[in-house]
């Protein structure tokens, strides 16, 4: 996805300052074309300002992409905290925050992200109405997690199909890189499908709790790039190299970090392999979905139904890519932009 990322590919670009809580964020709407622009807040230390920018501005384009795949009727945005969180979050700086998200009046609805979780999200619904995925408590839909890996489960089911003609994990080797949130959810429903799980962390405390919970998995130094037949990358994104694609010995990469793809061209290399890539921003969309169905206070089994259809979605994104000779990432960005060329004086 070459893209240039520069502010005036964006709608809006808005720098909040408050000296007496320390805030400094910004937040980046990409498009409003499909409606209010969603995304989640990351709270970071990045290096400087400009490191800060350029992730904002490619993170709220991706979620523009990443609403218009998922069907939802929203457009992209996303915001940065600049700090750690571990010692400069205070109730105050939410609030400060969350004044500033409110003055955008409903263009721009954050959600969580890195850094950020239930609870500081209710906080920040105390002074703007334009947040979502609060906690149970507060009246939200509480953590992503569980639907997000439900999405993934659903993409890798139509990668399965694709590879070896049938849409189940059963009788597979999945090896899953990172048991967090979404990672300890994901092996619970592989090993419901009959698959054989073995995972990595780098996180010892995550270890210990997958081998508590699941006994039955097998836990690895890497999986990237062990014998398995899939590869889920459910830690950090990037993880797609020139190098790893080299030496990945699965056939099917499906999972639920962003931006797996280190550099656009690791497509071809991987695909040259034959190896088929689920594209991440269509496979981790069920959190996006959930966050969508909050806001309009939809049933919880109508949301879990919606998720269920990123299989087909997928499938028809493997399927186009094989029939047009293309990337799987190629054919998912025209399936996004076959939603967004529909609207007129679109700003995407
Ligand atoms: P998390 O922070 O709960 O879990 C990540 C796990 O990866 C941690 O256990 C961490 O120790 C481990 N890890 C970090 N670096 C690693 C490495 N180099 N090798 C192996 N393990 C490593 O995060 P969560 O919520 O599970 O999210 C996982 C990924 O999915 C993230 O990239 C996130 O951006 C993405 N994602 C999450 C969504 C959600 O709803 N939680 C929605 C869409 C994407
Ligand atoms: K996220």
């Amino acid at each position: 996805r070459s893209h240039e990322l520069s502010a005036r590919a964006h709608e809006q670009v808005v720098f909040c300052e408050d000296d007496r809580s320390g805030l400094k964020a910004i937040i980046a709407i990409h498009s409003t074309a499909l409606g209010p622009a969603l995304g989640g807040t990351r709270f970071h230390p990045y290096a400087d300002e400009s490191a800060a920018l350029q992730d904002v501005l490619r993170l709220s384009w991706g979620m523009t992409y990443k609403a218009a795949a998922a069907g939802v009727d929203l457009g992209g945005g996303k915001a940065v905290i600049i700090g750690d969180p571990a010692t400069q979050k205070s109730e105050e700086l939410l609030a400060a925050y969350a004044r500033f998200v409110e003055t955008l009046g409903g263009r721009y609805i954050t959600a969580g992200d890195v850094g950020t979780n239930t609870d500081d999200l209710d906080v920040i619904g105390q002074h703007t109405r334009h947040v979502t995925g609060r906690s149970v408590a507060a009246g939200g839909s509480g953590d992503s997690a569980r639907l997000t890996a439900l999405g993934v489960f659903h993409a890798m089911r139509a990668g399965a199909e694709s590879v070896w003609g049938a849409p189940t994990l059963a009788g597979r080797t999945v090896g899953i890189e990172g048991v967090g949130k979404v990672g300890r959810e994901l092996t619970a429903l592989l090993l419901a499908d009959g698959a054989e799980v073995c995972v990595a962390d780098v996180n010892e405390a995550a270890l210990h709790r997958i081998a508590d919970e699941q006994p039955a998995v097998r836990l690895l130094s890497t999986v990237a790039t062990a014998p398995v037949d899939v590869y889920a990358p459910c830690a950090m994104g990037a993880t797609l190299t020139a190098s790893s694609a080299a030496a990945i010995e699965a056939t099917l990469i499906c999972g639920a970090a962003n931006n797996q793809l280190a550099t656009p061209a690791v497509e071809q290399a991987l695909t040259g392999r034959g190896i088929t890539w689920v594209p991440d921003f269509v496979a981790n969309g069920g959190g996006l979905i959930q966050v969508a169905g909050e806001l309009r206070t939809a049933a919880p089994a109508e949301i879990d139904d919606e998720v269920a259809e990123i299989y087909p979605r997928c499938r028809e994104i493997i399927a186009a890519a094989k029939a047009e000779g293309i990337g799987t990432g190629a054919a998912a960005n025209r399936f996004a932009e076959r939603r967004l060329d529909a609207i007129p004086g679109r700003c995407a």
